[in-house]
């Protein structure tokens, strides 16, 4: 079997996103997701300009040397635009595998490892009532799992809760815009919202929050610690992850449960933070983590030291990745959670997929391949449209991470 086709697709039903279809000379398609949030164009220029002409003549079941030869042949290593257009590649070169051999993706990455993929929802409100009721309405749904964001007294706006209610979308088109931050405002409400869930909601319901990259190692030791008596299943991101062995100050300072990673795209972002066991959950994607390939690798090294997955999964990556993370999900020893951030009706209908949603879990279906589809005359009546994610900085206009 040969490549004989690669084309890269920009479109926008809702939001921006990347799709990489690769046809072989059976007629074989498959696809791949390359969004990277606010810097699309520049993943989709690195695919169609300099790897879609290395792959043309390829056996598309060389998965693992392909991998190699894109991530060590380019010379210059790593980083998120790299490392997302190498994960398009992977994730349907496997989608070919998956179809050429009739087996859902998951029976190709050692079988299904449990019954479903136990996935966690956003509940979002711009104070304690609503985030609270908003935390109700998914228990009903069925999650067994659920993030909370809340506004802040004090603060225009924040991290995960949107500006008017409804569902919550960062990306932003125009210029990006720019939020107010007091980390001190925040540190004294979180608390609050938490003591709320636990006293409406019991203990059974497992309650996570993202601190968004805010914090500094102390205060996010400080967080962790005052979050303690409300017994989170995690704390998200708590401060940037360049500096791994920052992490010890959080674990010298709470037993709260950490995940960090989304934005991390190689093993050698996190490799510290797991072999000093100071995080608990990886949160690396099959998106921007190199594909299906390196996150086997990644689960089975985090797997050595305790960690779990978590990965992500808002709706700023694909019903393409959704897809392909939870044939992973299922098929490793140290799964963890789901993220499930419900794509728009739109989204769906230009990427029909065969996973769903049931009693709590997310299941891939069992069809070939990830078994998600893309529907390439529907997606032309959604151009692309510049979106950026917002800029974040504190009251005195220092420039903060958002
Ligand atoms: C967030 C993401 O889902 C999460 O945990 O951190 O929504 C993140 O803000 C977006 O993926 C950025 O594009
Ligand atoms: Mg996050």
């Amino acid at each position: 079997m040969k490549i004989v086709d690669a084309r890269v697709f920009v479109c926008s039903p809702g939001r921006n996103f990347v799709t990489l279809k690769i046809t072989t000379d059976e007629g074989i398609y498959g696809l791949g997701d390359a969004t990277l949030n606010g810097r699309e164009l520049a993943v989709a220029s690195y695919l169609s300009e300099h790897v879609v002409p290395c792959l043309i003549g390829r056996d598309p079941f060389e998965t693992e040397d392909i991998w190699q030869y894109l991530y060590r042949g380019a010379y210059w290593r790593k980083g998120p635009v790299t490392m997302t257009a190498i994960s398009a590649v992977d994730v349907a070169l496997w989608d070919i595998k998956g179809k050429a051999l009739g087996q859902p993706l998951y029976n190709l990455l050692g079988g299904r490892c449990r019954e479903g993929v136990t996935v966690y929802a956003h509940a979002t409100g711009r104070d304690i009532e609503e985030t609270a009721d908003e935390v109700a309405r998914h228990i009903e749904l069925g999650y067994r799992a659920v993030r909370a964001q809340s506004g802040v007294p004090g603060l225009a706006s924040t991290y995960g809760v949107a500006k008017h209610g409804g569902t919550y979308e960062p990306a932003e088109r125009g210029l990006p815009t720019e939020h107010v931050w007091s980390t001190g405002k925040y540190m004294r409400h979180v608390p609050k919202l938490f003591e709320a869930l636990r006293v409406r909601f019991g203990d059974d319901v497992h309650l996570l929050h993202d601190a968004h990259h805010r914090l500094k190692p102390i205060e996010a030791a400080r967080l962790g610690r005052d979050l303690e008596p409300y017994r989170l299943f995690w704390l998200e991101d708590p401060t940037p992850a360049e500096l791994q062995e920052g992490f010890r100050l959080i674990r010298q300072g709470t037993t709260t449960p950490i995940a960090v990673g989304e934005v991390f795209d190689s093993i050698w972002d996190a490799k510290q933070l797991i072999s000093e066991q100071l995080i608990d959950y990886l949160r690396m994607s099959v998106l921007h983590g190199g594909g299906i390939t390196p996150m086997k690798k990644a689960a089975a090294f985090a797997h050595m030291y305790h960690v779990q997955t978590g990965c992500h999964g808002a709706t700023d990556l694909s019903p393409i990745t959704m897809g392909a993370a939870l044939h992973f999900d299922l098929s490793i020893p140290n799964f963890g959670l789901q993220e499930h951030m419900p794509h728009t009706p739109e989204t769906d209908e230009v990427f029909p997929h065969a996973y769903y949603f049931e009693n709590g879990y997310m299941h891939p279906g069992d069809v070939p391949g990830h078994g998600v589809d893309f529907n390439e005359a529907l997606a032309e009546k959604y151009p692309y449209q510049r979106a950026y994610l917002p800029v974040n900085r504190r009251e005195d206009g220092t420039l903060w991470d958002w």
